[in-house]
């Protein structure tokens, strides 16, 4: 077979922050690319690619994506997981590029065409009070962004989920270990509504508002923000209590009209399934590269359909290019795709991954090359520039652990 796929390559680098990326080559030198990137875990994912998926695709048909991700998922009695399933993603999303590549189609072309013109998108918007919050909100507004998540400082707390020194922030930051922060819910819960309602009048009705509790709160600590929140019109709460407590959202569900956002430390279609049948939940947020590939979630968001929750998908700079490329691709083409977050990336990252994807006006597009889209720089994709590095931890002030 003269387009068998022939070479495997797992790349671990660190151009300005430390991504995976697998590189697949075919006989007749066809290259298709994937992330497989999970932040703070990089060389288990590199190693489980390396060790047990590389060896198993020489030889094989690149067109069989779904057989590939079958045999990967169902071939493997230790199934899901963060570290398999965005293993199984990077291989998914390599292998939809081949395709693409192969039939000079963009990767939307294959998934069905385009039901949207453009990609509505959030940036992050933070500060340690509330005039520095507003000229981050007002930046992103200029540049013609429609919706902002908005994080603030916390009087009381001296590190706050969200709000950085560092404009590139929330890499894994800590060499030696992870940072240790301190987390108490009370002084948020009462800050919160006052910061988000005065971004509200500072900006008008018109603006989507997005906050994240990065899975902090307890469930009738999440009722009381949703409902203190529900006259500032959030576009969503997202990951108000730990995602893998889900019945936990039934009884947010019933104390407030907030919409709610969850799904980006979920991985399989399981994950996601109880909280779409029981509408627990408006909006799905898998990255990606971490739910299996654009083969896995493309099911998750027909499942959403079906039941009335959009799509919406992680996208943090600890995501690459790649895995954005692959979600903007998925949603132009999928009708219950609500908005896609965008983080951003230092301009390192922008040159070591060329790409055909380009934001315009506040929205993203995918371009029109095959596949992807995405290229590589090589020289700027050294293994030596990486570095291990710890998202951090957090605990309360009698020093227990809790969520970060
Ligand atoms: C988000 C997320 C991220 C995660 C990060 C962890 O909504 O974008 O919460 O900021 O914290 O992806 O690696
Ligand atoms: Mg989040």
């Amino acid at each position: 077979m003269n387009d068998a796929i022939e070479r495997v390559e797992v790349l671990v680098s660190s151009p300005a922050r430390n991504y995976v990326t697998l590189r697949v080559t075919t006989r007749d030198g066809l290259v298709g690319l994937g992330d497989a990137t999970v932040n703070g875990r990089e060389l288990a994912v590199a190693a489980y690619l390396r060790e047990h998926v590389a060896p198993l695709l020489i030889g094989r048909d690149p067109g069989r994506i779904e057989d590939t991700w079958q045999y990967l998922y169902r071939g493997v009695y230790w199934r899901r997981g963060p570290i398999t399933m965005a293993a199984i993603g990077a291989v998914d999303l390599a292998l939809w590029d081949i395709l693409g590549k192969r039939t000079g189609q963009p990767l939307y072309a294959l998934l069905g065409g385009r039901v949207r013109d453009r990609l509505a998108t959030y940036r992050h918007a933070f500060g340690w009070d509330v005039p520095a919050l507003l000229e981050q909100v007002d930046a992103h507004r200029e540049a013609g962004f429609t919706h902002v998540r908005v994080q603030s400082g916390v009087p009381g707390l001296d590190t706050v989920y969200g709000v950085s020194k560092d404009p590139t922030y929330e890499p894994a930051a800590g060499r030696t270990g992870p940072p240790e922060e301190v987390w108490e819910p009370e002084g948020y819960l009462r800050t919160m509504p006052e910061v988000i309602a005065k971004v509200r009048a500072h900006v008008g009705d018109e603006v989507g508002l997005l906050h994240d509790a990065h899975h902090r709160l307890t469930p009738i600590q999440a009722a009381r923000l949703g409902k203190a929140l529900e006259d500032v019109h959030l576009y969503w709460l997202e990951d108000v209590t730990p995602a893998e407590d889900q019945e936990a959202l039934r009884l947010v569900r019933q104390h407030t009209t907030t919409p709610l956002a969850i799904g980006e430390v979920f991985n399989t279609a399981w994950d996601c399934q109880y909280l779409i049948e029981n509408r627990l939940i408006d909006f799905i947020r898998l990255a990606v590269v971490h739910g299996g590939g654009v083969s896995h979630l493309r099911k998750i968001f027909a499942l959403a359909e079906l039941h009335g929750v959009r799509a919406a998908p992680h996208g943090p700079s600890d995501v690459s290019p790649i895995s954005l490329a692959a979600s903007i691709h998925l949603g132009i083409a999928t009708h219950n795709f609500a908005i896609q977050e965008y983080m951003g990336y230092p301009d390192l990252v922008h040159e070591a991954f060329p790409h055909e994807w380009y934001v315009d006006q506040g929205h993203l597009h995918p371009g029109e090359a095959a596949g992807l889209g995405v290229t590589l720089e090589d020289a700027l994709h050294r293994r030596d520039d990486y570095q291990a590095a710890h998202l951090p931890v957090a605990r309360r002030r009698d020093g227990s652990m809790t969520d970060w």
